[in-house]
């Protein structure tokens, strides 16, 4: 496999308005990451990836744009975006940025104009539909309301959206549409930035009929349609081709099948792909699901395409909450989840916070929390009779907002995050869990995290090696070598309270092994070279020779 850097890299995402705030206003900023570089530098991160800060109304926080060459203001402004890439390469590192091109805010002046009359020029930049039946013209929703389609009064006609009615989407077959994008695209890739991370990218194109769908809550009819590769073969064509940068689109309702699509190294499309197998198919943590999930991806893109590690983002509940034991076992689950994601076949993913081990919150009333998603929702479920206590209930273990509490820097008043009212609440934890004491106990997670980002940079075994799973069926334990020519690496871990004991694999034989890695500081008892006691969340990395 073509070996290139950000197959090599790891890759942290700042969610820039739950970061650090310079200015007191309660929002993280721009100008706060910049202060605060050097510990993404020190964790070991390549590439930053930062959420949308273009002007927005900011309906669903930056995912709503309304000038794709103006910076938001609550962000910082043009100059602090040029400071903030020539910093991030001072220091040896890359910085993407997201590229939200299905939908604008529906404050652009592009859709006031489209919205304006049926004969506007730009009437056809979005999706204008008639009523069907005096009604929706299908039967679908979108991901945050019930329908994707809004009705506008003044010009008689539906418009169609996949989120928010605030978020309309763009017609893609409009040639003038994309090449107003690729401009945008040039205009940032010249400043200097190393790439972009491509919202829902898979949902350009539309499934024409807008049939009626069987079952309208499976939202894959929004995605994967005809014309979705003729627009990024395109997009590569026009703009992406002549930059040295990193892509990763954003994909869900993708098997390994479709994914190979997108990041096939000879389809001139995208590097690599997050695809949501993990986080839509698991609710909580499922050992033989996620293997199956891990083995199909290995196989399916092996030598023909690049896949991506995660386990949570600003969208998704954090992984030691959803995925580990935010309890007793925090600091262990963790790192455990951590050596998943670090060395899996794909580039690693943090999403910050996650490396000191940061937990979700369960605010207690709904007007804590913010997402249009989560609100939305609430809304919908309360206005149809259900009770609004249980409603809540319900959502609150995969609210967006989980992942959206401002980072934990110190025990000072709201974590340090800000000299005033944060825009969300801070996580009360914060006295327990914080960077400032990360920092100053040398077992914590965020010192596991150092450990395995410079063992990614030292082997290459990591990052190319093959994949083979010794531990398929086994309910607790994931038992997998990666092999590159003559290295092979042993990653024993053990997702669960119970103490497993477990024979060193047969098929590795008996042979040196030295323990590169580990979340616990001295072996069980009766632990011998043929026998591993595991512990609960117990994580090994093996080097064998
Ligand atoms: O689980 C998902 C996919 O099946 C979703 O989280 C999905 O990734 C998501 O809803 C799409 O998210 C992206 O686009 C949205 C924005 O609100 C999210 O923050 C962004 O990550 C609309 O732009
Ligand atoms: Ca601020």
């Amino acid at each position: 496999m073509k070996k290139t850097w950000w197959k090599e890299a790891v890759v942290y995402q700042v969610y820039w308005r739950s970061f650090y705030d310079s200015n007191g206003d309660g929002i993280g900023d721009l100008e706060g990451l910049l202060s605060k570089l050097n510990y993404i530098k020190e964790l070991g991160a390549d590439v930053i990836w930062l959420n949308p800060m273009y002007e927005s109304p900011d309906k669903d926080n930056g995912y709503d744009i309304s000038d794709y060459y103006k910076v938001m203001e609550k962000a910082g402004d043009m100059q602090t975006v040029e400071r903030l890439v020539s910093e991030v390469h001072k220091l040896g590192m890359k910085i993407i940025m997201d590229l939200v091109v299905n939908h604008t805010s529906d404050q652009h002046p592009w859709f006031l104009e489209s919205r304006s009359s049926k004969d506007n020029p730009k009437r056809d930049w979005y999706i204008w539909k008639d009523a069907k039946d005096e009604k929706e013209p299908n039967n679908w929703r979108s991901y945050f309301t019930p329908s994707p389609w809004e009705w506008d009064v003044k010009t008689g006609q539906y418009y169609f959206h996949s989120f928010a009615s605030e978020q309309p989407d763009l017609n893609w077959e409009n040639l003038e549409v994309r090449e107003e994008i690729y401009r945008i695209m040039r205009f940032w890739l010249d400043k200097g930035i190393d790439g972009f991370r491509m919202d829902v990218i898979n949902l350009l194109a539309k499934e024409k009929g807008y049939k009626d769908a069987e079952d309208p809550y499976d939202l894959s009819y929004l995605g994967n349609n005809p014309g979705i590769h003729e627009y990024l073969q395109e997009m590569n064509r026009e703009v992406l081709r002549y930059y040295d940068i990193m892509t990763v689109g954003e994909i869900p309702f993708v098997t390994p099948e479709d994914g190979l699509l997108y990041v096939g190294e000879n389809r001139n499309e995208l590097h690599t792909l997050f695809h949501f197998q993990v986080a839509d198919d698991m609710r909580v943590w499922d050992m033989l699901r996620y293997k199956e999930i891990q083995k199909l991806w290995y196989e399916g893109l092996k030598g023909k395409g690049w896949n991506s590690q995660f386990l949570n983002n600003h969208d998704h509940t954090r992984q030691v909450t959803r995925y580990g034991n935010d309890g007793k076992y925090r600091a262990e689950s963790a790192k455990l989840l951590a050596t998943l994601v670090h060395t899996l076949p794909g580039t690693p993913y943090i999403f910050q916070g996650e490396e000191i081990g940061m937990t979700g919150v369960c605010f207690e009333d709904i007007e804590d929390y913010q997402d249009i998603a989560m609100k939305n929702k609430y809304r919908e479920q309360v206005g149809l009779g259900e009770a609004p206590d249980k409603v809540l209930r319900d959502l609150q273990p995969l609210s967006r907002d989980n992942s959206r509490t401002p980072v934990q820097w110190d025990v000072s008043e709201n974590a340090g995050f800000t000299k005033g009212v944060p825009w969300i609440k801070v996580n009360p934890n914060y006295t327990v869990i914080n960077v400032k004491e990360e920092l100053k106990n040398p077992d914590s997670v965020l010192h596991y995290y150092k450990k395995l980002i410079a063992l990614r940079k030292e082997n290459e075994v990591m990052v190319y090696g093959d994949y083979d799973d010794l531990s398929e069926g086994n309910l607790e334990l994931y038992i997998y070598t990666r092999t590159l020519d003559e290295v092979t690496w042993l990653i024993v871990l053990n997702h669960s309270e119970n103490i497993n004991k477990v024979n060193w694999p047969e098929k590795l034989g008996v042979r040196d092994k030295e323990l590169l890695l580990w979340n616990y500081s001295s072996m069980a008892n009766d632990e011998s070279d043929s026998k591993m006691i595991l512990r609960p969340f117990e994580s090994r990395i093996y080097q064998i020779a």
